[in-house]
């Protein structure tokens, strides 16, 4: 105890000469309410809709949900393992459709897991993303991964050239940095440390300099995993308290946006805001109070029949080119707007179901290659921040819908 105690104290003073990322406490009502905004999707046990993001994110919160939490889990383990072992197609009438977790939602559910602090029992080509959500949940549970896996992720991260922008997005490098963090602190891949070290230096500076001028690291959604990354750690002689703080307010004016409706991003962004990351699942700290989420008080809504608005809607990547214009309500969502282009003939589109939400995977018949997606723009070349079922066009916009390699 006397040379771990004094190795702790060392470190500690250490780390008390370099800034930390500390975020000032949030309004315990904002948090409340992004906690409420969960509470029904917790309701939701099919596999399709269950999301163990959602779990992490609340049991790193400073909220909880009681038996719902418990239920919640238990469902993740039975859909998941069910389908590790298989059996999946059981169901009968669903047959091949119903598609088998990918490597992050596998990595997420042993987040999961791990988040679950009463039970420690675990099961167990991709994007750099999951690949180092893998590795992350794989080191959380204190899991070895071979070298060559960590090199490649250590490689994506040094050959990720700054002067080009990069191409590896904020989140991607941060969820590469919680993952080398975990690594780090483990002492999981010793001969790899230097490397390590240093690659966990390389995507905090990638982050910093993405800060927007109004204090976003990236997009406003981005930047709940940036801070998760940047308050694991201390940068010496980065004044990582005013950066960190310029984010907060950033994020303060979003969430007064209603910015923040989205269930993976809400599962996000919790951690941050109790000061948490997902590293933390390393040893979480199972004594730290939570306070329990009541169901937000429903306001009625307004009778009155919402105004009509026009949308325009774009397809270029097809031939011939569709060009619409689609009267839908007030308030209508984009995938709102495409359902109505479908009704009124002449578009088609398909979505598949994932963890933010339907993801938009054939239009007009055209489904996705590898490595292409349907982008969603603004016209003439903005990109949405949001998905389908989030975006909510504004009367006389255009919206095209883009097919791109990514
Ligand atoms: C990799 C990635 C992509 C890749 C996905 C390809 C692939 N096979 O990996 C590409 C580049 C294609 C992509 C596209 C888009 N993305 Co994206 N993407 C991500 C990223 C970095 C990781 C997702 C992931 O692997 N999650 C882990 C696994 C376990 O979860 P999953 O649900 O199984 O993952 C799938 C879905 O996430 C889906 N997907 C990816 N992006 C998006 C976005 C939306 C809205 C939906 C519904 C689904 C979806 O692709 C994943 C792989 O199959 C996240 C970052 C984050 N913080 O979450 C952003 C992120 C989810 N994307 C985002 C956005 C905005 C988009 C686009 C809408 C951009 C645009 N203007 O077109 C499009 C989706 C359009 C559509 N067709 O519906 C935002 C969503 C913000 C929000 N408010 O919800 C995020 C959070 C990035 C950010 N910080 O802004 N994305």
């Amino acid at each position: 105890m006397g040379c771990l105690g004094a190795l702790l104290f060392l470190l500690g003073s250490l780390g008390a000469l370099a800034q930390r990322c500390e975020m000032p406490e949030v309004d315990s009502k904002i948090v409340e309410m992004l906690g409420q905004r969960l509470l029904p999707w917790m309701d939701q046990l099919s596999l399709e809709q269950l999301n163990p993001s959602i779990y992490v994110g609340l049991r790193l919160s400073s909220l909880q949900a009681e038996t719902k939490e418990a239920l919640y889990l238990h469902s993740l383990k039975l859909h998941y393992q069910q389908s590790l072992l298989g059996s999946a197609s059981s169901g009968g009438d669903n047959d091949d459709s119903q598609a088998k977790p990918s490597m992050g939602q596998l990595a997420l559910y042993l987040l999961a897991l791990k988040a679950n602090w009463h039970d420690h029992k675990g099961h167990p080509h991709t994007s750099y993303y999951q690949y180092g959500l893998a590795i992350l949940a794989l080191c959380v549970h204190q899991k070895r991964v071979h070298e060559s896996v960590v090199g490649k992720l250590l490689h994506a991260v040094e050959h990720d050239r700054p002067v080009h922008q990069g191409h590896l997005s904020v989140d991607t490098a941060a969820m590469a940095g919680l993952a080398f963090t975990c690594l780090k602190r483990s002492n999981l891949n010793p001969d790899q440390r230097e490397r390590i070290i240093l690659a966990i230096g390389t995507v905090q500076e990638k982050i910093l300099r993405s800060q927007t001028p109004e204090g976003h690291f990236g997009s406003v959604y981005s930047t709940p995993l940036a801070l998760q990354l940047l308050m694991t750690s201390s940068m010496p002689g980065v004044e990582l308290r005013s950066v960190c703080y310029k984010a907060r307010t950033a994020l303060l004016t979003s969430l007064q946006n209603e910015a923040f409706q989205n269930a993976l991003m809400i599962s996000q962004l919790l951690p941050a805001l109790n000061h948490k990351s997902y590293v933390d699942l390393i040893s979480p700290d199972c004594l730290a109070p939570r306070a329990i989420l009541e169901p937000a008080f429903e306001t009625p809504s307004d009778t009155q029949a919402p105004e009509v608005i026009r949308v325009m809607l774009m397809v270029s990547s097809v031939l011939p080119p569709y060009h619409n214009s689609i009267p839908v309500p007030a308030g209508s969502s984009l995938e709102d707007v495409l359902k109505k282009a479908q009704e009124l003939g002449g578009f088609t589109y398909g979505t598949q179901a994932s963890l933010s939400g339907p993801y938009l995977t054939s239009v007009m018949g055209k489904e996705v290659g590898e490595r292409e997606f349907w982008q969603l723009l603004q016209v003439p070349d903005t990109p949405l921040l949001q998905g389908i079922a989030d975006y909510r066009p504004k009367d006389g916009e255009t919206i095209e819908l883009r097919l791109v390699s990514w």
